[in-house]
């Protein structure tokens, strides 16, 4: 499904950075469901009627993150092992399509362009994204046998990217990463706090293993192949030995990093139109694990450590 989705999602066109180092309100976002919603971008009554309409199908796909955590990466790999025999990677899509504009989210495109959209016409496996919480999905979803793949990453990171991203949209040259990651730590960005998301879907990955699985980015950059192969099997299109004696999981793999997709002419000068006008390279910063170590000082890193320890204490996640 084509989708005309710009991917910010904690902000409003008109952000203040002062008034948003101390306020929520400040950022457009709103307090529904027990998270933090960019309400100004996702209305409530799209998700409300995500939840009241939408009829998952066993064999349904979703693409599950919180912002920043590798959505694109994961949008990429899904949407070419699922569609590999459909397409090369010469003529996939891809080469003139964002990863986003691939695969749709419900609440930020999909149920806000129309309250009840007839989405029965979509080949099977459909494809969905979401950057929603566990508890906040369709019931339809949570009864069904379909498959969703949650990734996530060290928050640090998540919030030296999404501090770039949003200075990138947004005029915000006051806003400091200081700021924004007091947000994070006050549990107060968009569909956060950080901690309740991840634990949502780790909790339904242990508890449901064949139907929600748990992706790290920092694994999947230590190891792609690997992660590739676990991503495919758990789809239900396991690569064939002929496939992996072939070399297609590298191939796929190569596509799909952050050095390729970047270097697209698509990604490189294809712009998205929604709310406002943003460039698709701002979904390509540097790719880099631990990155934040340039923009966090130990104390601040400290700090949402302790929160974190704390929120996640009692749950077997971790975050290194
Ligand atoms: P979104 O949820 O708003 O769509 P998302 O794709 O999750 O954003 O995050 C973008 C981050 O993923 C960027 O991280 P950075 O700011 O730390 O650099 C971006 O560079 C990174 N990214 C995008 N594509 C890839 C890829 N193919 N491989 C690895 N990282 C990627």
């Amino acid at each position: 499904m084509e989708s005309k989705e710009s991917s910010l999602e904690t902000s409003t066109p008109n952000v203040s950075p002062s008034a948003a180092a101390s306020n929520a309100y400040a950022l457009g976002l709103t307090q529904f469901q027990g998270f933090w919603i960019p309400s100004t971008r996702v209305p409530t009554s799209s998700i409300i009627s995500f939840q009241k309409y939408f009829q998952a199908l066993d064999d349904d796909i979703i693409v599950a993150s919180k912002p920043k955590a590798g959505t694109t990466w994961l949008k990429a790999l899904v949407f070419t092992i699922v569609n590999r025999h459909s397409y090369t990677l010469s003529n996939t899509p891809l080469n003139s399509a964002n990863p986003r504009h691939l695969i749709s989210h419900f609440e930020v495109n999909i149920y806000r362009e129309s309250p009840n959209p007839d989405l029965s016409n979509i080949p099977s496996p459909r494809l969905f994204a979401t950057h929603l919480p566990y508890p906040m999905l369709a019931d339809s979803i949570k009864r069904s046998y379909c498959r969703i793949v949650y990734i996530t990453r060290n928050p640090f990171d998540i919030v030296v990217s999404f501090w770039h991203f949003l200075r990138g949209v947004h005029n915000l040259p006051d806003w400091s990463v200081e700021d924004c990651l007091e947000m994070f730590c006050r549990g107060e960005e968009g569909y956060g706090p950080f901690w309740d998301h991840a634990l949502g879907y780790w909790n339904m990955s242990l508890e449901k293993p064949s139907n929600v699985l748990f992706l790290r980015y920092e694994e999947m950059k230590e190891d792609p192949v690997a992660q590739t192969k676990k991503l495919a099997e758990f789809l239900g299109f396991p690569f064939s030995m002929e496939e992996e004696k072939t070399g297609v999981v590298n191939q796929i793999v190569d596509f799909c990093s952050f050095n390729n997709l970047k270097d697209l002419e698509v990604n490189k000068t294809g712009k998205m139109a929604e709310i406002i006008l943003h460039s698709n390279k701002l979904y390509f910063r540097s790719g880099k694990v631990g990155d934040y170590v340039n923009y966090l000082t130990p104390t601040a890193v400290e700090r949402f450590n302790n929160i974190l320890e704390e929120k996640l204490s009692g749950s077997s996640l971790t975050f290194k």
